[in-house]
Protein backbone atom coordinates (compact mmCIF):
# COMPACT_ATOMS: atom_id res chain seq x y z
CA UNK A 1 0.00 0.00 0.00
CA UNK A 2 1.11 3.95 -0.31
CA UNK A 3 0.07 6.55 1.59
CA UNK A 4 0.06 10.58 0.41
CA UNK A 5 0.55 12.76 3.70
CA UNK A 6 1.57 15.66 5.43
CA UNK A 7 2.66 15.96 9.04
CA UNK A 8 0.19 18.90 9.53
CA UNK A 9 -2.90 17.51 8.47
CA UNK A 10 -5.28 16.52 11.21
CA UNK A 11 -7.14 14.23 8.87
CA UNK A 12 -3.65 12.81 8.39
CA UNK A 13 -3.05 11.99 11.92
CA UNK A 14 -6.11 10.22 12.21
CA UNK A 15 -4.95 7.83 9.54
CA UNK A 16 -1.25 7.33 11.18
CA UNK A 17 -2.80 6.81 14.33
CA UNK A 18 -4.54 3.31 13.31
CA UNK A 19 -1.42 2.51 11.31
CA UNK A 20 0.29 2.87 14.34
CA UNK A 21 -2.22 0.81 16.57
CA UNK A 22 -2.50 -2.12 13.48
CA UNK A 23 1.20 -1.87 13.49
CA UNK A 24 1.07 -1.41 9.92
CA UNK A 25 3.77 1.00 9.06
CA UNK A 26 5.65 -2.27 7.30
CA UNK A 27 3.18 -2.44 4.84
CA UNK A 28 3.04 0.76 3.53
CA UNK A 29 5.23 3.05 1.48
CA UNK A 30 4.86 6.83 3.09
CA UNK A 31 5.12 9.62 0.43
CA UNK A 32 4.95 13.04 2.24
CA UNK A 33 4.00 16.08 0.67
CA UNK A 34 4.79 19.51 1.51
CA UNK A 35 1.65 21.43 1.28
CA UNK A 36 -2.05 19.72 0.33
CA UNK A 37 -2.77 23.30 -1.56
CA UNK A 38 0.06 23.12 -3.91
CA UNK A 39 -1.95 22.39 -7.11
CA UNK A 40 1.95 20.95 -8.40
CA UNK A 41 2.00 18.64 -5.25
CA UNK A 42 2.23 15.15 -6.71
CA UNK A 43 -0.50 14.01 -4.57
CA UNK A 44 -3.25 15.61 -7.22
CA UNK A 45 -2.02 13.01 -9.66
CA UNK A 46 -3.42 10.61 -8.38
CA UNK A 47 -5.99 11.86 -5.89
CA UNK A 48 -8.16 14.50 -8.53
CA UNK A 49 -9.56 15.80 -5.23
CA UNK A 50 -6.40 17.59 -4.58
CA UNK A 51 -6.85 16.00 -0.29
CA UNK A 52 -4.68 14.13 1.38
CA UNK A 53 -4.31 11.45 2.79
CA UNK A 54 -4.91 9.27 -0.30
CA UNK A 55 -4.61 5.61 0.23
CA UNK A 56 -3.54 3.12 -2.39
CA UNK A 57 -4.48 -0.53 -2.31
CA UNK A 58 -2.12 -3.01 -3.15
CA UNK A 59 -4.79 -3.79 -6.07
CA UNK A 60 -3.98 -0.23 -7.20
CA UNK A 61 -6.92 1.30 -6.59
CA UNK A 62 -6.87 4.77 -4.91
CA UNK A 63 -9.05 5.47 -1.37
CA UNK A 64 -9.85 8.93 -0.79
CA UNK A 65 -11.24 10.32 2.54
CA UNK A 66 -9.63 9.74 6.02
CA UNK A 67 -12.49 7.76 7.57
CA UNK A 68 -12.63 5.26 5.10
CA UNK A 69 -9.34 4.77 5.07
CA UNK A 70 -9.16 4.35 8.46
CA UNK A 71 -11.50 1.93 8.20
CA UNK A 72 -10.30 0.22 5.50
CA UNK A 73 -6.72 -0.35 7.37
CA UNK A 74 -8.75 -1.05 11.13
CA UNK A 75 -9.83 -4.09 9.02
CA UNK A 76 -6.69 -5.07 7.89
CA UNK A 77 -4.85 -4.78 11.38
CA UNK A 78 -5.18 -6.89 13.89
CA UNK A 79 -4.84 -5.18 17.07
CA UNK A 80 -8.42 -4.25 18.62
CA UNK A 81 -10.57 -2.77 16.37
CA UNK A 82 -11.22 0.88 17.08
CA UNK A 83 -14.80 0.65 14.89
CA UNK A 84 -17.76 -0.92 16.83
CA UNK A 85 -19.07 -3.51 14.72
CA UNK A 86 -23.07 -2.50 15.38
CA UNK A 87 -26.03 -1.13 17.24
CA UNK A 88 -25.33 1.92 19.85
CA UNK A 89 -21.18 1.63 20.01
CA UNK A 90 -21.33 2.15 16.21
CA UNK A 91 -23.26 5.18 15.75
CA UNK A 92 -22.20 6.64 18.94
CA UNK A 93 -18.92 6.67 17.98
CA UNK A 94 -19.21 7.57 14.74
CA UNK A 95 -21.20 10.41 15.63
CA UNK A 96 -18.42 11.62 18.05
CA UNK A 97 -16.13 10.86 14.68
CA UNK A 98 -18.20 13.47 12.49
CA UNK A 99 -18.40 16.30 14.71
CA UNK A 100 -15.14 16.21 15.40
CA UNK A 101 -14.72 15.57 11.86
CA UNK A 102 -16.81 18.06 11.16
CA UNK A 103 -14.88 20.93 13.12
CA UNK A 104 -11.84 20.15 10.87
CA UNK A 105 -14.21 20.76 7.71
CA UNK A 106 -15.16 24.24 9.54
CA UNK A 107 -11.59 25.10 10.12
CA UNK A 108 -9.56 24.42 7.22
CA UNK A 109 -11.23 27.08 4.44
CA UNK A 110 -10.17 29.68 7.55
CA UNK A 111 -6.41 28.31 8.35
CA UNK A 112 -6.38 28.35 4.03
CA UNK A 113 -7.10 31.35 3.49
CA UNK A 114 -5.07 33.33 6.33
CA UNK A 115 -2.01 31.23 5.41
CA UNK A 116 -2.44 31.75 1.68
CA UNK A 117 -4.12 35.27 1.41
CA UNK A 118 -3.73 38.22 2.21
CA UNK A 119 -5.39 40.02 4.82
CA UNK A 120 -7.71 42.33 2.50
CA UNK A 121 -8.62 39.35 0.60
CA UNK A 122 -10.14 37.47 3.93
CA UNK A 123 -13.76 36.59 3.99
CA UNK A 124 -13.82 37.71 7.44
CA UNK A 125 -17.78 37.13 7.35
CA UNK A 126 -17.59 33.58 6.67
CA UNK A 127 -14.59 33.00 8.95
CA UNK A 128 -16.59 34.46 12.18
CA UNK A 129 -20.13 32.30 11.17
CA UNK A 130 -17.11 28.80 10.81
CA UNK A 131 -15.71 29.95 14.43
CA UNK A 132 -19.26 29.96 15.95
CA UNK A 133 -20.14 26.98 14.67
CA UNK A 134 -17.07 25.40 15.63
CA UNK A 135 -16.77 27.21 19.25
CA UNK A 136 -20.52 25.70 19.64
CA UNK A 137 -19.12 22.41 18.16
CA UNK A 138 -16.43 22.16 20.72
CA UNK A 139 -18.83 22.69 23.57
CA UNK A 140 -20.95 19.95 22.31
CA UNK A 141 -18.20 17.28 21.65
CA UNK A 142 -17.00 18.00 25.32
CA UNK A 143 -20.20 16.89 26.06
CA UNK A 144 -20.20 14.09 23.73
CA UNK A 145 -16.85 12.79 25.22
CA UNK A 146 -18.22 12.03 28.97
CA UNK A 147 -19.43 8.92 27.82
CA UNK A 148 -15.99 7.87 26.46
CA UNK A 149 -13.83 8.36 29.25
CA UNK A 150 -9.83 7.95 28.29
CA UNK A 151 -11.20 4.88 25.63
CA UNK A 152 -9.42 4.48 22.43
CA UNK A 153 -11.61 4.89 18.79
CA UNK A 154 -12.16 6.04 15.88
CA UNK A 155 -14.43 9.06 17.44
CA UNK A 156 -11.72 9.30 20.25
CA UNK A 157 -8.78 10.09 17.86
CA UNK A 158 -10.77 12.54 16.01
CA UNK A 159 -11.54 14.38 19.03
CA UNK A 160 -7.77 14.29 19.66
CA UNK A 161 -6.85 15.28 16.22
CA UNK A 162 -9.07 18.07 15.91
CA UNK A 163 -8.05 19.89 19.69
CA UNK A 164 -4.40 19.15 19.12
CA UNK A 165 -4.53 20.87 15.47
CA UNK A 166 -6.38 23.92 17.41
CA UNK A 167 -3.75 24.19 19.66
CA UNK A 168 -1.25 23.84 17.02
CA UNK A 169 -2.75 26.52 14.47
CA UNK A 170 -3.81 28.77 17.27
CA UNK A 171 -1.83 31.72 16.48
CA UNK A 172 -3.42 31.43 12.34
CA UNK A 173 -6.74 30.96 14.76
CA UNK A 174 -6.56 33.90 17.18
CA UNK A 175 -7.68 32.07 19.87
CA UNK A 176 -6.43 31.25 23.27
CA UNK A 177 -8.02 27.26 23.58
CA UNK A 178 -6.90 26.69 26.84
CA UNK A 179 -8.82 29.55 28.35
CA UNK A 180 -11.69 28.54 26.12
CA UNK A 181 -11.31 24.76 26.66
CA UNK A 182 -9.52 23.99 29.41
CA UNK A 183 -11.38 20.27 30.04
CA UNK A 184 -10.98 19.14 26.46
CA UNK A 185 -7.40 20.08 26.28
CA UNK A 186 -6.76 18.21 29.53
CA UNK A 187 -8.50 15.25 27.88
CA UNK A 188 -6.16 15.17 25.51
CA UNK A 189 -3.36 15.52 27.16
CA UNK A 190 -4.06 12.32 29.03
CA UNK A 191 -4.86 10.84 25.93
CA UNK A 192 -1.59 11.55 24.10
CA UNK A 193 0.50 10.69 27.86
CA UNK A 194 -1.64 6.87 27.45
CA UNK A 195 -1.43 6.46 23.85
CA UNK A 196 2.07 6.52 22.04
CA UNK A 197 -0.29 6.37 18.83
CA UNK A 198 -1.31 9.95 19.67
CA UNK A 199 1.76 11.35 21.22
CA UNK A 200 3.89 9.88 17.85
CA UNK A 201 1.73 11.53 15.37
CA UNK A 202 1.03 14.68 16.86
CA UNK A 203 1.21 17.99 13.99
CA UNK A 204 4.85 19.44 13.24
N1 LIG B 1 -12.71 14.75 4.02
C1 LIG B 1 -11.31 14.62 3.76
C2 LIG B 1 -10.61 15.94 4.03
C3 LIG B 1 -9.12 15.89 3.74
C4 LIG B 1 -8.53 17.30 3.64
O1 LIG B 1 -9.25 18.30 3.45
N2 LIG B 1 -7.21 17.37 3.77
C5 LIG B 1 -6.56 18.66 3.63
C6 LIG B 1 -5.25 18.66 4.40
S1 LIG B 1 -5.57 19.05 6.08
C7 LIG B 1 -6.23 18.87 2.16
O2 LIG B 1 -5.71 17.97 1.53
N3 LIG B 1 -6.52 20.07 1.63
C8 LIG B 1 -6.16 20.42 0.29
C9 LIG B 1 -7.04 21.49 -0.27
O3 LIG B 1 -8.07 21.80 0.36
O4 LIG B 1 -6.71 22.00 -1.32
C10 LIG B 1 -10.73 13.49 4.61
O5 LIG B 1 -11.38 13.08 5.58
O6 LIG B 1 -9.65 12.97 4.27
Amino acid sequence: MKLWYSTTSPFVRKVLAVIQHHQLQDKIEMLPIQSSFDPQSPHNQDNPLGRVPALQRNCGRWLFGSLLIAEYLDNKGKNTTLFPKEGKARWNVLALHNLADGIMENTLPIISEKMLRPETEWWTGRHQQLMDRNLRSFAQLEQNLAEFGTELNIGTICAVCVIDWWAFRAEKLGIDFGKSFPNLVKWSDEMNAIYKVLAETTPK
